[in-house]
């Protein structure tokens, strides 16, 4: 009896298993017939030929030029296909996360003044191969912020069953990440920051930045000048209190951007970690950043000197 019940509540089981079994099949069934209605739906919508510009036409960013304080941009395009070009389009992003160039930038260089989004030479393709237009955008007045980067591609018009089109060549896009223009030459060749580097000359080599003030320049966070003023990357010495990564006898935030730098691989690992080394675990990690950011709060005590 107590077997029969058990093979009762099996089979009960099994059919509802079964049962879930049919459902999801159905539910997949419908899935894959509903796509290819839409499918077959929306190809109908799509045009069977496409407009498409000849292989050979090609242009090139030759120079750009970007002041980010007058927000003016000078871009030198050359034709270096074999076709003659009407114009390009010109878009750009103000974010390095951005994917996609979606900002119209044609309405901000004459050429492009209602031209419907492009920026057009002529009412013909009278860009020439071998030819060089360099053209000026002025986005001062528009809320576009600071560039990050351009794609351009260039436009053509092209006969088309009698009919003069207007096309544009995907295929010959140029896509080139935009840097501000250095408007203050770096005076790290000068002199360091007096007092207390006075006289000591900056050779203005690397990881050497200028301070801010005409004559006056400074290392990089991590690095520190030595007596030559080359900037050297810091490394600890005896007597140096555990936490004080630059040695400035202050433990204090640049110490904990310093260890959370080089725990990122941003900056190398010094020669001596000692004074990087909070947890005193023979390695400059995560936890030594903590651990100053508890010594800046008072919460804590430098564990001692190397
Ligand atoms: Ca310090
Ligand atoms: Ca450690």
């Amino acid at each position: 009896m107590w077997l029969q019940v058990k093979m009762l509540q099996h089979t009960k089981l099994n059919k509802k298993g079964v049962s879930i079994m049919i459902g999801y099949v159905l539910l997949v069934t419908s899935a894959v017939v509903m796509g290819v209605i839409v499918y077959q739906w929306i190809k109908t919508y799509v045009p069977t030929e496409t407009l498409e510009c000849p292989e050979g036409v090609s242009i090139f960013l030759k120079e750009y030029s970007y002041d980010c304080d007058l927000k003016e941009l000078n871009i030198t395009l050359k034709n270096n296909g074999r076709f003659n070009v009407a114009g390009y389009f010109i878009h750009g992003t103000n974010d390095s996360t951005q994917e996609l160039a979606t900002i119209d930038l044609s309405s901000y260089t004459p050429l492009g003044k209602d031209k419907g989004g492009s920026v057009l030479f002529g009412t013909t393709n009278s860009f020439e191969p071998s030819e060089g237009i360099t053209s000026s955008f002025d986005l001062s007045n528009s809320d576009i912020g600071q560039l990050y980067s351009i794609e351009i591609f260039p436009v053509r018009f092209q006969e088309e069953k009698g009919k003069n089109r207007f096309v544009s060549c995907g295929n010959a896009k140029i896509k080139e990440t935009i840097n501000c223009k250095i408007i203050i030459e770096s005076s790290c060749n000068s002199v360091w920051e007096p007092p207390e580097n006075e006289g000591v000359v900056c050779d203005g080599g690397e990881h050497c930045i200028d301070a801010g003030e005409e004559n006056e320049c400074t290392c990089e966070l991590g690095y520190l000048p030595n007596e030559n003023g080359e900037c050297e990357l810091i490394t600890c010495v005896t007597g140096q209190a555990i936490g004080d990564l630059d040695g400035d006898e202050d433990i204090d935030n640049e110490d904990a951007i310093i260890v959370a730098k080089i725990y990122s691989e941003e900056l190398p690992e010094p020669e001596n970690i000692c004074c990087g080394d909070v947890y005193q675990n023979e390695d400059i990690d995560i936890l030594d950043a903590l651990l100053i950011s508890q010594i800046i709060n008072g919460d804590r005590e430098s564990p001692g000197v190397c």
